[in-house]
């Protein structure tokens, strides 16, 4: 398979969980349908790109911001690639 779903697991865990197991500040909470439907209208290597270069957005009126490789710039696109395969893979 392109994308290791269990290292992404663990890329997940330590990079990504503070802020979407939650869902706080906007973020897409983790394996909540109804967060994740329209974002997946863009496919899966336009969200990784955007989670590897950073984004803003808006939710409720206010600004979001999905820092860059989640604020650790150390993690390869391909760990982010992981990461992004498995919060996709628990909303499908
Ligand atoms: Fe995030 C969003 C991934 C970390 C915050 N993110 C997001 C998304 C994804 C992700 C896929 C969706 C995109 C689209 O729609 O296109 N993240 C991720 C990952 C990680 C993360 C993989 C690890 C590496 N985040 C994070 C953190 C935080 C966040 C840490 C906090 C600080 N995000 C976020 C937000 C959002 C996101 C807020 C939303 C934005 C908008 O508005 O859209």
């Amino acid at each position: 398979a392109k994308y290791d779903l269990q290292n992404g697991q663990a890329v997940y865990d330590a990079n990504c969980a503070a802020c979407h197991a939650a869902g706080v500040m906007g973020a897409p909470k983790t394996g909540t349908v109804r967060k994740w439907n329209s974002r997946l209208a863009q496919g899966l290597d336009t969200m990784i790109q955007k989670s590897i270069d950073g984004y803003s957005g808006t939710y409720r009126g206010s600004t979001t911001f999905m820092p860059a490789k989640g604020g650790n710039p150390d993690l390869t696109n391909k760990e982010v690639g992981d990461s992004v395969a498995y919060m996709i893979n628990q909303v499908l």
